[in-house]
């Protein structure tokens, strides 16, 4: 068969991608056509999408693969992080500037959620970790703050529904990112009416669901016009960013649960897939997640703070004057001493900021460590504070599924940090394979070259990125010190109860 070729959109936290997947006897090659800077942008005091930046920027990118690849394009799709979401009215005019999760408009939303409906009965109809990032608690701030525009709303969609209304006018949210709301029952898998008819937010806005993989229609005649693209078909992937990663493992034990992933990036999305929701009192206790993956899949998983520490130090430096790429930040912290200070990843504080480094002195002095100085201490503190709760959430996973793990997949712009990965075998004491950087891209196209008919499952599409692409494995090390520092990790934790 020639080689096809499907366009994936990817928006991610620091930057956006037109990317060509091209598929030849059953390999997959990637291509970066066009890059673009994304993130939040600060208006008066609000943290808000660029929408119409980022909209320019994806026709650019079409068009340079319209020149590039020409007839040989089959289908776009577009997948972004999770949770944000814009509305539209009866005319289809944007209501507002489409916001961004980081807003700090979100806090207090989860206790307001619970004095209306017990925090127990949110997560039975959703399955959903709580986390004030949520769209269920951004719809309650709206609620709160702007009712009259919640009100004016005649749909919500999702941010790549957004940006596939642009590319074909369809108005559907697609399943994967849907589940990612706390809007939306596992078990019934649609929209949690009863649930939000309590929590008083407009069902009416919310749209039908489509499954990864739905053709959503043609290219609008405007955007051919304006790309030189012809009328190819917009394909909804997997349009959670971690969905379509998740789908691109190069596990060959798809439907076996003794293998776990991380989703490596400004997240670590950490977890296993299970093929239904693990609800119960457990799970809700430890606040897990079950967000949607192919094929009736879950993912069971945590959201750890990720590379976002190592992200916003760097930021830090910048501000002041002081340039310092992640490799002279790796390099110092494998310079710096190991274990002088850890944190837990996940204390509210490190989510939005003003000054990384000030948040993670605060934590070491509230519990009596030594308060990081340089920028190796601070890089070194983060990777294995990281390292350190993947350990922890590892053992969580096992016991929620009571299933031993006996090797953790990372993919993702994360694995590029080798001492990270070196940690994380070391502190859980498996191997770690690592790769490929490019899942979420990967699993962008493969869905859709599987809604062409050109691959058959996810099975499949495993096999097919496992063919295409090299992967490193870590075999764990230092066994005493990492089992020291997990006691001293744990006793952190809880202090803080
Ligand atoms: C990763 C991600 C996570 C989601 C977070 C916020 O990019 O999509 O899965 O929890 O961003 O949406």
């Amino acid at each position: 068969m020639p080689s096809q070729c499907f366009l994936g959109v990817d928006l991610g936290a620091e930057s956006g991608r037109v990317l060509a997947g091209i598929l030849e006897n059953q390999q997959i090659r990637l291509e970066e056509i066009y890059r673009f800077s994304n993130g939040p942008v600060t208006v008066a005091g609000t943290k808000r999408w660029n929408v119409i930046g980022l909209w320019s920027s994806i026709l650019k990118g079409l068009s340079l693969a319209a020149q590039k690849y020409g007839d040989q394009i089959i289908s776009v799709g577009v997948d972004t992080w999770g949770v944000d979401y814009a509305l539209l009215s009866e005319k289809q005019e944007l209501l507002g500037q489409p916001y961004h999760y980081r807003d700090p408009r979100t806090e207090g939303m989860l206790n307001l959620a619970i004095s209306r409906v017990p925090q127990q009965e949110i997560f039975d109809a959703t399955g959903v970790q709580f986390m004030e990032i949520n769209t269920l608690y951004q719809l309650l701030a709206m609620q709160q703050s702007d009712p009259e525009l919640l009100n004016q709303a005649n749909v919500l969609l999702l941010m790549p529904d957004f940006f596939h209304w642009l590319l074909s006018g369809s108005q559907v949210v697609e399943f994967t990112n849907a589940t990612t709301t706390q809007c939306l029952n596992p078990v019934t898998g649609d929209w949690s009416y009863e649930l939000l008819r309590q929590l008083e937010i407009p069902t009416a806005m919310l749209p039908k669901l489509v499954q990864p993989g739905t053709k959503l229609g043609t290219l609008r005649e405007e955007v051919m016009r304006q790309t030189g693209l012809s009328k190819i078909e917009v394909v909804a992937p997997a349009t959670h960013d971690t969905a379509s990663a998740v789908a691109a493992i190069p596990t060959a034990n798809t439907g076996n649960p003794d293998w776990a992933y991380i989703s490596s990036g400004t997240w670590s999305l950490m977890g296993v897939e299970v093929n239904q929701a693990v609800l119960g009192k457990r799970a809700f206790e430890l606040n897990f997640t079950n967000e949607g993956g192919i094929d009736g899949t879950y993912r069971l998983l945590k959201n750890i703070m990720g590379l976002w520490l190592v992200q916003e130090c760097k930021r830090c430096y910048e501000r002041e004057g002081t340039e310092l790429d992640y490799t002279a930040l790796t390099t110092a912290a494998t310079e710096a001493e190991p274990f002088r200070s850890l944190v837990d990843p996940d204390d509210p504080r490190f989510l939005s900021p003003v000054d990384m480094r000030e948040e993670i002195k605060g934590y070491c002095q509230e519990t009596n460590q030594p308060v990081p100085e340089t920028p190796g201490q601070f890089v070194r503190c983060a990777l294995e504070s990281l390292a350190l709760k993947y350990h922890k959430v590892l053992d969580w996973l096992e016991e929620l599924t009571g299933t031993p793990i006996t090797v953790l997949h990372i993919v993702g712009g994360g694995t590029k940090n080798e001492l990270l990965n070196q940690f994380t075998a070391n502190s859980c004491q498996i191997p770690v394979i690592t790769g490929p950087v490019e899942a979420t891209g990967l699993g962008n196209v493969l869905v859709q070259a599987r809604a062409a008919g050109a691959v058959s499952s996810l099975a499949e599409i495993r096999e097919i990125v496992r063919n295409s692409t090299e992967t490193t494995t870590y075999e764990p090390q230092d066994q005493a010190v990492w089992s020291e520092a997990m006691q001293r990790f744990n006793q952190l934790l809880d202090a803080a109860g």
